[in-house]
């Protein structure tokens, strides 16, 4: 069975047994590009647009179809097929679409594992990583942090224990694409119906990786031939594969932007070292930002919490702020009464001490 081999289990298979009736096939979306979708199906690859009713049916743009969903399809003609329903998702990688409004943008769904991938041969960006483990937190994904071209690094160790500071609880691998079993790391995640994700700036080798786990130079990278000195085309779709041996894996172009749509848990979450010192806040929903009794604050102020971490900490967790404000108006209105009620309190408090 293909599709299982690439993720179809009991889950996926329950949630289309009703299209299954009405003589629809079960897909899995392997590239989407605006309305046309490349779709892998049980007896092979079908191109496909989306059903009008599809359109009425969704509340937001984010709920179309993209790469890693699994979709009900209708095979109208040799290699053609009309999508009309998507399966509800376990996992979705999110990130606020550019523009003014505030949209998500779906980038894969169904992802079991999400390689932050950087590289060790430029700047280590910890900032950068910070707000990828965001975007992973809140995903339903397993974010696993891969430092490749290990084989060009110097000081791994260092780096290793550098990014640990950052990465806090997910997992580490180090990765080289040229190295004799410098992929030995990554490949435990990989196969048995699992989906990898790869995701990170350009140039850090996600596509190396991907052609590494699959065997062969199927995907572009950015190498310059130098007989012409003229670069390959490098990523600019995100495109699912399936693997040889059973898994699938995401290739992902690099995002010059990455803003998050995320909210302050997801922060929070990625910043643990500083929400454990905000459980001793006076206020149990303290957002640090000069409430009395503040813990954070104190701590900030008595240098125990690094200060790079603190400044991102706050940018992240005011981008969220913005993010809840706008997608969830009630639950920003709810956090604006307890505000109001907690300056009562603290003025009361004040007053007590007069
Ligand atoms: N030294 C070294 N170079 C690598 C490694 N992985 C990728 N590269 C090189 O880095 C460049 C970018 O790789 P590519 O896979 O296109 O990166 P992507 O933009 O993240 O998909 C290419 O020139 C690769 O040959 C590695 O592990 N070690
Ligand atoms: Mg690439
Ligand atoms: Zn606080």
């Amino acid at each position: 069975m293909f599709l299982s081999s690439i993720g179809a289990g009991a889950d996926v298979i329950g949630a289309f047994s009703s299209y299954s009736e009405s003589g629809l096939t079960l897909a899995r979306v392997a590239m989407a590009q605006r309305d046309l979708y490349w779709l892998l199906t049980e007896t092979g690859g079908v191109q496909a647009e989306p059903a009008g009713g599809l359109y009425y049916r969704t509340a937001a743009r984010a709920e179309l179809p993209v790469t890693g969903d699994w979709v009900a399809a209708r095979v109208v003609g040799e290699g053609q097929a009309i999508v009309e329903a998507v399966l509800p998702r376990r996992s979705c990688l999110s990130r606020r679409a550019a523009g003014r409004r505030e949209d998500e943008q779906v980038l894969a769904a169904n992802v079991d594992t999400v390689f932050l991938v950087c590289g060790l041969d430029g700047d280590f960006n910890p900032r950068r990583l910070e707000r990828y483990l965001a975007l992973a937190e809140g995903s339903g994904a397993q974010a696993v942090v891969v430092l490749n071209k290990a084989d060009v690094c110097g000081a791994l160790d260092e780096r290793v224990a550098e990014t640990a500071a950052v990465a806090r609880r997910a997992e580490i691998v180090t990765a080289s694409t040229v190295a004799a079993g410098g992929l030995g790391g990554v490949r435990r995640f990989v196969g048995g119906g699992r989906t990898v994700a790869l995701l990170g700036s350009s140039g850090v080798g996600k596509s190396s990786i991907a052609n590494g786990l699959l065997g062969e130079a199927r995907l572009a990278t950015n190498e310059v031939r130098v007989s012409d000195s003229r670069g390959r085309h490098t990523t600019v779709r995100r495109e699912l594969i399936a693997l040889p041996g059973g898994g699938a894996l995401i290739d992902t172009p690099g995002m010059r932007e990455l803003q998050l749509w995320a909210g302050a848990e997801s922060v929070d979450a990625v910043f643990d070292e500083i929400t454990a010192i905000a459980e001793r806040c006076r206020f149990r929903d303290c957002t640090h930002a000069g409430e009395p009794g503040c813990a954070v604050a104190e701590a900030v102020e008595r240098g125990e919490v690094d200060e790079a971490r603190w400044a991102s900490f706050q940018k992240l967790r005011a981008e969220a702020a913005w993010h809840e404000t706008q997608v969830d108006p009630l639950a920003a209105l709810e956090r604006k009464r307890k505000w109001k009620a907690i300056h009562k309190q603290a003025r009361a408090f004040q007053k007590g001490f007069r």
